[in-house]
């Protein structure tokens, strides 16, 4: 498969440090997902075709959206039960590989730097982000604690042919934060299923796990480039206020109209603004 971006030298130097490739410790192990994947069956591999049979009802709405989660849905993707509910739509997960590949962009030569980083996925899931990060920047190193989850993710990243550019890790993000280097870290954690929309604030101490707070902090250990992916009813001050002396800025992400989420950057990647054109040959 043709790869989008291109055009860099080989063997060039990478523009900083903290982008090139690095031996990781992988943090404790996680059994093997319970789900099983959802993949397309024979008969549905056709765009428009019926919903799977497999499907649980309370996730149809989401295999109604599947294309809007995988434009590729029918070459061979694969998603379990909190793959569906979780993964970002790939619109959404494309802006934001596009906007963070900005960042050692100087502006002055549109090619220079353009996309030479390297980016963690803190919370990879089925690989939603981590395709579109690797469609657009140098490096990725994508983290679950779901074994299964990890394994769909790549599976994914091959039917996309960006997995040569992904370092796959099994373990705890924040375990293995004091042991990463990288440019900008994306977290998209968990936020207890499709109930936050219960709560008419959603409360960033309410996340499972740990708190938003302890992400980011934690996130910032590596860089203060850090983007966070976050429910719809969060309230914008209290996005701000995860990181209070730093660069902020909030997008809300709409699909067809629809607002799906929140993104909240900080630090050098909120000061640009939205999109960049692919430079020439990129
Ligand atoms: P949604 O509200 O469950 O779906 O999630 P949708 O299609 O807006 O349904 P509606 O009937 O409410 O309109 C909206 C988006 O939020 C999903 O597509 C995911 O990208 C994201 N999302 C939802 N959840 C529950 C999570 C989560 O737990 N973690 C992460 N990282 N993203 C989530
Ligand atoms: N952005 C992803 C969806 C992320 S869903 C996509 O587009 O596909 C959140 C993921 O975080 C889940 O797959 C879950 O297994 C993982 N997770 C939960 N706790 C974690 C931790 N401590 N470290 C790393 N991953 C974790």
């Amino acid at each position: 498969m043709p790869r989008k971006r291109r055009n860099r030298a080989e063997g060039a130097d990478l523009r900083s440090e903290s982008s090139k490739r690095i031996k990781l410790v992988v943090g404790k192990t996680q059994s093997q997902s319970q789900s099983q994947p959802h993949g397309p069956q024979p008969e549905e591999t056709a765009r428009g075709a019926p919903a799977a049979g497999r499907m649980p009802n309370k996730l149809r709405k989401y295999w109604d959206q599947r294309f809007d989660y995988f434009s590729r849905f029918d070459e061979g993707i694969q998603i379990d039960n909190e793959g569906w509910y979780s993964v970002t739509p790939e619109a959404i997960a494309e802006h934001t590989a596009r906007r963070i590949a900005q960042l050692h962009n100087d502006h002055s030569s549109k090619e220079e730097g353009y996309g030479r980083i390297c980016v963690v996925d803190a919370f990879c899931g089925v690989g939603g982000n981590t395709i579109k990060f690797a469609e657009w920047c140098e490096h990725v190193i994508a983290i679950d604690v779901d074994a299964g989850r990890l394994a769909m993710a790549r599976n994914n990243a091959e039917v996309y042919g960006v997995a040569d550019r992904i370092e796959f890790v099994l373990g705890d993000f924040y375990e293995l934060a004091p042991t990463l280097k990288a440019d900008v870290v994306f977290l998209s954690p968990p936020w207890g299923g499709p109930e936050y929309q219960k709560a008419r604030v959603f409360d960033l101490d309410s996340l499972p796990i740990r708190t938003g707070q302890q992400w980011v902090d934690r996130a910032r250990l590596i860089s203060d480039n850090v983007v966070c992916f976050l429910p719809r009813n969060c309230r914008p001050e209290d996005l701000a206020a995860l990181a209070p002396t730093l660069p902020c800025d909030i997008e809300m992400n709409r699909i067809n109209g629809f607002l799906k989420a929140v993104s909240v950057y900080f630090g050098q990647v909120a000061t640009f603004g939205s999109i960049d054109p692919r430079p020439a040959g990129f």
